[in-house]
């Protein structure tokens, strides 16, 4: 069975995570395929949006406990090679494609899993899942932009709660704190993913990979290197063939045929 299903559909790559008898959680191979989908995701002009989704009743469980020894006999592992070769260049990668992406957490995400969702650009829960940062029952910290993610999106005092107690937040509840864009009933979940994920397909790509590219650097930014920023931003956005099109579409009472450029 493929760890990782691929599809694709009105400019949407849909991917699922496909190791349901572990509640999706990732293994080398998973990584692997992840990254390569991401790359034809980023690499190919037709794909204008990505839909990420776990296959069974989980959304992903993070790292495979399984895929590693770490009895008290075994050697000690040295886990920040497994971050940096995998964990890191995926939420990178999330983070830097210059298209919009979806997440549809259909179960629990739990771990890395979690923090891969919140990596996401719109993220949707169905009713019955939930959100756990798992880490410190091993006693890890929250990896995979956890610790970036949680503060910027809940503030310090829930992220800090969250992170210490993992505790399972609900879908609704996550949606209460601001952690995701919405919580859905479950039999819906895949009918308003896949309807965002289109909309957004048929949009202005252009002007969409560099609304990304403005609220990521805000984090970090005063409000003067942001101004600075959307100022050059709104120059590259002015200059698309899309803007021109979105302007010509209202003038003459039309709806706008967005090409991606
Ligand atoms: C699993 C897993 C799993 C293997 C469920 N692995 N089998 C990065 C870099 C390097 C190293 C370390 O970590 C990281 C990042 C991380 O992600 S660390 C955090 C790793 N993840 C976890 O600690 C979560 C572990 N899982 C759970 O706590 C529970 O399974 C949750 C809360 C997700 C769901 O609970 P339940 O709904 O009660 O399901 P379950 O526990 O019965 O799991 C179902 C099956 O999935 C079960 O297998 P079985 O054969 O008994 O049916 C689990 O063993 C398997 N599974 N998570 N991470």
């Amino acid at each position: 069975m493929a760890p990782i299903l691929v599809s694709r559909d009105a400019g949407v790559l849909s991917l699922t995570l496909n190791r349901p008898d572990k509640l999706n959680a990732f293994n080398l191979e998973m990584h692997k395929l992840l990254r390569a989908a991401l790359e034809e995701a980023r690499d190919d002009a037709a794909v204008r949006a990505v839909l990420l989704t776990g296959s069974g009743r989980g959304f992903c469980a993070g790292q495979d406990l399984s895929e590693r020894n770490v009895s008290a006999e075994a050697a000690p592992i040295d886990l920040s090679v497994s971050l940096g070769s995998n964990y890191n260049p995926l939420v990178r990668r999330l983070r830097a494609l210059p298209k919009p992406v979806v997440c549809a957490v259909n179960g629990v995400a739990a771990g890395a899993g979690a923090n891969i969702a919140l990596a996401c650009d719109i993220v949707l829960a169905a009713r019955s899942a939930s959100f756990v940062q798992s880490f410190s029952k091993l006693g890890l910290v929250p990896d995979s932009g956890g610790t970036y993610f949680l503060p910027r999106l809940v503030g310090s005092a829930r992220a800090m709660g969250l992170a210490l107690l993992a505790e399972r937040l609900s879908a609704e509840e996550a949606e209460r704190w601001g952690l995701i864009w919405k919580a859905v009933d479950d039999a819906r979940l895949m009918d308003e993913a896949s309807a965002i994920a289109r909309l957004l397909a048929a949009g202005p790509t252009k002007g969409y990979g560099l609304v990304k590219k403005a609220f990521q650097a805000s984090a970090g930014n005063s409000l003067d290197a942001q101004l600075e920023l959307e100022r050059d931003l709104q120059r590259e956005a002015g200059f698309s063939e899309d803007y021109r099109e979105g302007v010509a579409a209202f003038m003459q009472k039309r709806k706008p045929q967005y090409k991606g450029k």
